[in-house]
């Protein structure tokens, strides 16, 4: 049987989902398998853009933002939702300069409330005062995310605690696959469509069955090069916490039957959420969502407690630092803007990245890289000049899939070696903060891995 293109990946979408060992193989939907022989998982031309991004900014906003609340019950009036200067060119500017290269609106939370005018229900921005009801903030975010250079994502979630029919399955699926419709035909170009796992009863008190395989193929048909996130992909998995932490270890590739759906629970699940699985079958980074604030949306009582620079720092160090992309929170006021404490610590992470990774200490030595084993290898770097080192950046390419699976880092300032770190997985990028010393040469030594080592670049900062 031959499968054109699109029907392959429509069946690699289902069966992914249903976990079988055919299912497997096929859901390996990127290009770079595409027609290959059997061999380990690879990226996407996709899941690769998606990764060099490193940072998107998620924009939580909608009527909970009105009513002080983190999960709306569904019955709030949509005459509440009236943000009096929204401008979504602000939320782009700032992630802009702050060098994000993504944002995600949430454009439906668990409360129901559209933000855009939509055909599937009266509880939506058409029904509220802001802009004389004519308004369609989705439509502003696209606008504004292009104008500035950033790709547009959008969460609906699956929980509606609003619409009639949620909970009367058959019924709540076709409302929801025509709310994608709605939001991947209208708005052009769509990079991220975020689905998040929470689930609970609907106003009827009935619990909602999904058909995941279902909506992954109605968005692969509209949006083809969109990215799905998900507990369970299909192409990006979430972390496993809130916290901002990915796993040290953390493979990019996982096993389909651990992670069936968006929402499931237990140990093993928890375990292949936060550091992958190193022979997982399908290529699915994770990835890691944090807000700025304690809350996900924007609360004045917690203006106080934004995010420090520092912060913000290590939350990039335990996330893309740890081969996974962030995907920070920053959720605009009652006004429609981002708060000043909110913009000023993005600016301050921002500056404080660039001057940290200013200046490559490495650039101009001399690398060599060799093979000593068929899992194992070395590379030793002499630099230019010796100087002191506080930051090492290692990076494998992972078009080629992902290999190290333990490594150590030893450093010497002309003498003996000393080990300054020692580690797991590497990655798209793994960042190793080493206590500042003077170093004339850095010795990697990759101890194991799940094929023969490709090249790790490495590189080095003076930290602080
Ligand atoms: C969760 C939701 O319940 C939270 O409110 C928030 O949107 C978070 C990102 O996803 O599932």
């Amino acid at each position: 049987m031959t499968l054109d293109r699109r029907e392959f990946l429509r069946t690699a979408v289902a069966a992914a989902a249903v976990g079988t060992p055919a299912a497997r193989a096929l859901a390996t939907r990127d290009a770079g398998s595409w027609g290959a022989q059997a061999a380990r998982p690879r990226p996407s031309p996709s899941q690769l853009a998606w990764q060099r991004d490193e940072l998107a900014m998620f924009i939580h906003f909608g009527m909970n933002t009105f009513t002080d609340r983190e999960w709306g019950d569904g019955t709030e009036s949509p005459r509440l939702f009236d943000p009096s200067a929204l401008d979504a060119r602000q939320w782009a500017r700032t992630a802009r300069a702050a060098g994000f290269k993504a944002m995600i609106l949430t454009a439906k939370h668990h409360d129901g409330f559209c933000l855009w005018p939509t055909a599937t229900t009266p509880h939506s921005v058409g029904s509220s005062p802001w802009r004389g009801g004519q308004g369609d903030l989705v439509r502003e975010f696209v606008d504004a995310c292009r104008a500035e250079g950033l790709k547009p994502g959008l969460y609906l979630s699956p929980w509606d605690r609003n619409h009639p029919a949620y909970g009367d399955s058959a019924r709540y699926l076709d409302i929801y696959e025509a709310q994608l419709t709605e939001l991947l035909t209208r708005y052009g170009a769509i990079h991220e469509v975020w689905f998040d796992g929470a689930n609970g009863e609907g106003p009827n008190g009935k619990r909602q069955v999904y058909d995941w395989p279902r909506m992954w193929g109605a968005v692969r048909r509209m949006q083809p090069e969109a990215v799905m996130f998900s507990d369970a992909g299909p192409d990006v998995r979430w972390i496993g916490n809130e916290r901002g932490a990915a796993g040290t270890t953390n493979w990019s590739t996982v096993d389909p039957r651990i992670v069936t759906a968006p929402g499931v629970e237990g140990a093993e699940v928890m375990r292949s959420l936060q550091d992958g699985d190193r022979d997982g079958t399908v290529w699915r980074p994770g990835e890691t969502d944090v807000s700025i604030r304690p809350g996900w949306f924007h609360h004045a009582a917690e203006d106080a407690r934004v995010r420090s620079v520092d912060d913000l720092v290590s939350l990039y160090f335990s996330s893309v630092g740890r081969n996974s992309k962030l995907l920070l929170n920053v959720p605009p006021t009652r006004t429609g803007l981002l708060h000043d404490a909110d913009v000023a610590s993005l600016l301050g992470m921002r500056a404080r990245l660039d001057a940290l990774f200013a200046r490559d200490l490495g650039a101009g030595g001399s690398a060599a890289w060799r093979s000593t084993g068929a899992h194992a290898a070395e590379l030793v770097l002499e630099l230019p000049v010796a100087a002191e080192v506080g930051i090492v950046d290692l990076r494998e390419d992972i078009t080629a899939g992902q290999r190290v699976a333990r490594y150590r880092l030893d450093a010497s300032d002309g003498g003996a070696w000393r080990t300054i770190a020692r580690g797991t997985t590497i990655g798209a990028r793994r960042l190793e903060r080493v206590t500042r010393r003077q170093v004339r040469r850095l010795r990697l030594t990759v101890e194991d891995a799940v094929e023969r080592p490709e090249f790790v670049h490495l590189s080095c900062f003076a930290g602080t």
